[in-house]
């Protein structure tokens, strides 16, 4: 194990997910460091593992019975190399320090390769939106803002959404910013059209991840045309990633949540596509349902004792990961090579364990991770800013148009850059190294700072 990856694990205990995407990124950018002493010198590695600072808050909150709760908000600015730190803010019971650092660190690279100008930075809270009443929901936004909004600003730092945090806690969390700061900027993105979101926003992340998987296809000469998808998730990823698969003429036959998954053989069309998003987005219930309204589906509970997740167990040719990261394990991906899958693209952050990212590349898989895949979504809320910055809303076919070339540059950053460090294909290193010498010549022309 290198220094810096034992320095790393000393300094931040136990903080596993953390340590595995600094670990990943480390391995990629070896060759950069060998290339530029000058990298070592200015210990860069040591100081894009350090973030630039840390809030953690307490977040009381009262439900409907009047019963008190305490919840932990954070928020971890981790890089203002290239601009103010920008990410998105995760609400789920899973949250520690740990998932904030290492979704935060994922970002710095991620927002370096969109090329637009946005630093790094995650927060959240340990909070379970599921089973609370909008009421809840509200306070306990309103609460987190409370103590959030000092920190956070239009040039400072700009939180979106991510797993459990979508239109509806945007608005409760922008409302109350307002409230606080006596002043309506575009501090959040994510916001609602009528009121400074951009068009596209909603569909970026997942859009994005196809136009991704599109061009990679088109490396070989291949389109999406008749390829069979696995999706994982069923939230706002999973639904737009469906969504343009379907029109361009793939067919998706899985969804998931927590609870577990459905395969429906037959395809999910446009109108199995529109009650899913009903029934998760308005009713906010559980993918279970879908086989109650189309039998041909089969349900398959989640079950947390299995050495693998049957999701990834079909034969298909694409994999799009939309739920959340460590979907994929070492036995999920050599279940997905064996079904025939050839490529997969990471909706999700760091849905792919290293094992499995091993043997997807030992495999000649076309392999995207998240970092690149996954940047429409923050890319659009780049857009997003610029639009509020100059109090004008694009059309959308002028937002869709510009996520395509961002997609389609980072695409070719990374194809570039792996040739350039001798990894041609790889689009794990070509990604890693992109943004790492995006973000650490920013640091260097800015001083010790
Ligand atoms: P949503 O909350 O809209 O949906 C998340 C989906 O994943 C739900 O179906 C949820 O199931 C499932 N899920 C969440 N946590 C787990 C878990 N621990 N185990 C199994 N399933 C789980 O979130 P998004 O679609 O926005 O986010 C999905 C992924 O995409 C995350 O990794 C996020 O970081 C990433 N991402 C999101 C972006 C965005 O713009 N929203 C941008 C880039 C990346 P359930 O309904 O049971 O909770
Ligand atoms: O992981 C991500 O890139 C996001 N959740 C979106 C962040 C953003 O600021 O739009």
């Amino acid at each position: 194990m290198s220094d810096i990856m034992e320095l790393v694990i000393t300094k931040n205990t136990g903080e596993m997910e953390f340590h595995q995407a600094v670990q990943e990124v480390i391995e990629t950018v070896k060759p950069v460091l060998d290339r530029n002493p000058e990298y070592r010198q200015a210990a860069v590695l040591e100081r894009i593992t350090e973030p630039e600072r840390i809030i953690i808050f307490r977040v009381p909150w009262m439900d409907d019975q009047g019963q008190v709760h305490v919840n932990r908000g954070f928020r971890v600015e981790m890089s203002s190399a290239i601009g103010p730190y920008k990410g998105g803010l995760r609400f789920h019971p899973s949250v520690t320090l740990s998932i904030m650092k290492f979704l935060a660190f994922e970002q710095v690279f991620k927002n370096a390769l969109t090329t637009l100008a946005m630093g790094g930075g995650k927060g959240g809270a340990d909070f379970n939106p599921k089973g609370k009443s909008d009421s809840e929901v509200m306070r306990f936004c309103q609460s987190f803002m409370a103590e959030l909004f000092r920190h956070i600003g239009p040039n400072t730092d700009i939180p979106a959404g991510d797993i459990g945090v979508g239109a509806r806690e945007i608005g409760y969390l922008f409302g109350m910013y307002k409230k606080l700061a006596n002043e309506f900027t575009g501090v959040l993105t994510g916001k609602s059209l009528n009121w400074g979101g951009s068009l596209i926003r909603p569909e970026a992340t997942g859009y994005g991840s196809v136009y991704f998987a599109a061009e990679m296809l088109a490396t070989r000469n291949q389109t999406l045309e008749g390829k069979v998808c696995l999706v994982s998730g069923a939230g706002n990823v999973a639904q737009f990633t469906t969504e343009k698969i379907l029109e361009l003429g793939g067919k998706v036959v899985t969804l998931s949540d927590s609870s577990g998954y459905i395969y429906d053989e037959g395809g999910i069309n446009e109108e199995k596509l529109a009650y899913v998003k009903r029934l998760k987005n308005s009713q906010r219930g559980r993918i279970e349902e879908y086989k109650e309204k189309y039998p041909n589906a089969l349900y398959t509970k989640a079950d947390l004792t299995l050495d693998h997740n049957p999701l990834w167990n079909h034969k298909a040719v694409c994999a799009f990961p939309s739920a959340t990261e460590n979907e994929i394990n070492g036995n999920d991906a050599w279940n997905l090579v064996n079904n025939g899958v050839s490529l997969v693209s990471e909706g999700s952050n760091m849905p792919s364990t290293p094992e499995a990212i091993e043997i997807f590349i030992d495999n000649k898989l076309l392999f995207a991770p998240g970092k690149a895949a996954n940047a429409g979504g923050v890319a659009v809320s780049g857009l997003e800013m610029a639009q509020n910055s100059m109090r004008l809303n694009w059309p959308k076919e002028e937002v869709d148009n510009r996520l395509k070339i961002i997609m389609k540059s980072i695409h070719k950053t990374c194809l570039d850059a792996a040739v350039d460090y001798g990894k041609p294909g790889n689009y794990l290193a070509g990604a890693n190294i992109a943004g790492f010498v995006h973000v650490v010549d920013a640091m260097l022309d800015q001083g010790l700072i």
